[in-house]
């Protein structure tokens, strides 16, 4: 399904994402691991693969500090050319694409605010034509001191700044805690149109207290997009657990919100879609996939699937 065709330009409702009529959407697809660790998974076979699974989005991870890190010692240069790989082959499929500026040890997103700034100056004057393309400005705010004040202080500063040039794009906002607390965005949200506040959920670690406080923020009437999950621990390895996948799914689906999995990679770890000894960069069969990658797969299908 070609969705930029069938939505058009998504816009917030209330607590909605929706299609350009008003009708409530759900995204969903994978998150790319690191960018720049696994560049080979950033080609279109790959992403028409699960796109025809249905998914319907993809999520470019840009690690900013970590190893090869975007302002650590990656290649700057070699990184911005994956995203506009990533936003054609997305474009050319018919998918949304969301530019993740994937802060993770570096918990404050103010320590690098000017960088950011000048990231998302270039990526918008890029991608400004792209009703596809989706700006989520940090990935997973942590410590002790990063309170949703903070935050929102820096949300201030880059909604603006994107604003200049997409006045209309969809920007999600990352919350305090690892993209826990959006009860405390719901208390005090950030002004303006069509942002959104994530909360990620790792489902053997997060679960009923978590989702309580998602539930709490729509009610609140705050947007809520889930623009991470797995279903392991939230080391990213260790048990699956399917109740609580399923727990989760039931919740996402019911309110349409939407859902990206982390992560499309072969990675020795139990987040990693793909199993470790298969090289294949598309057309996996499911042999070739970990159990993740099979939960996932039927989340696309809608095999597994809690739509009311
Ligand atoms: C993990 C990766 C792992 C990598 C690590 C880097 O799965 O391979 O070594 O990051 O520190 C998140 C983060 C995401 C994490 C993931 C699992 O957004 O970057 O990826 N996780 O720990 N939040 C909760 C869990």
């Amino acid at each position: 399904m070609d969705a930029i065709k069938e939505f058009g330009k998504l816009k917030v409702v209330g607590t909605d994402l929706c299609d350009e009529k008003g009708n409530p959407i759900q995204l969903k697809g994978p998150s790319t691991l690191g960018l720049v660790w696994y560049p080979d998974y950033i080609n279109q076979e790959a992403f028409r693969t699960v796109r025809d699974w249905g998914a319907n989005a993809i999520r470019l991870a840009m690690y900013t500090v970590e190893e090869e890190g975007y302002l650590s010692d990656g290649d700057q240069a070699f990184t911005e050319d994956l995203i506009d790989k990533g936003v054609k082959y997305a474009t050319e499929l018919g998918m949304y694409v969301i530019i993740d500026w994937h802060i993770l040890s570096d918990g404050n997103p103010m320590t690098y605010v000017e960088e950011s700034k000048v990231f998302f100056t270039k990526m918008t004057e890029k991608y400004k034509d792209y009703t596809n393309v989706i700006y989520e400005i940090c990935n997973e705010p942590n410590g002790d001191d990063v309170t949703w004040e903070v935050v929102k202080g820096y949300a201030e500063i880059i909604v603006p700044l994107i604003r200049k040039t997409c006045p209309e794009s969809i920007i999600m906002i990352g919350t305090p805690s690892w993209s826990q607390r959006v009860d405390q965005a719901a208390e005090n949200p950030v002004e303006g149109t069509n942002l959104m506040y994530s909360l990620h959920y790792y489902a053997e670690t997060h679960r009923q207290p978590l989702r309580d406080k998602l539930i709490k923020a729509r009610e609140k009437g705050l947007p809520v997009f889930i623009s991470e999950y797995s279903i392991c621990d939230a080391s990213g390895n260790g048990a699956l657990n399917y109740d609580e996948a399923n727990e989760w799914a039931r919740l996402a689906d019911e309110n349409k919100i939407g859902f990206m999995q982390w992560n499309l990679a072969n990675r020795n770890e139990s987040s990693s879609m793909v199993k470790v000894e298969c090289t294949k960069l598309s057309d996996w069969a499911e042999a070739d996939l970990t159990e993740t990658g099979i939960y996932f797969k039927k989340r696309m299908s809608g095999e597994i699937s809690f739509v009311k």
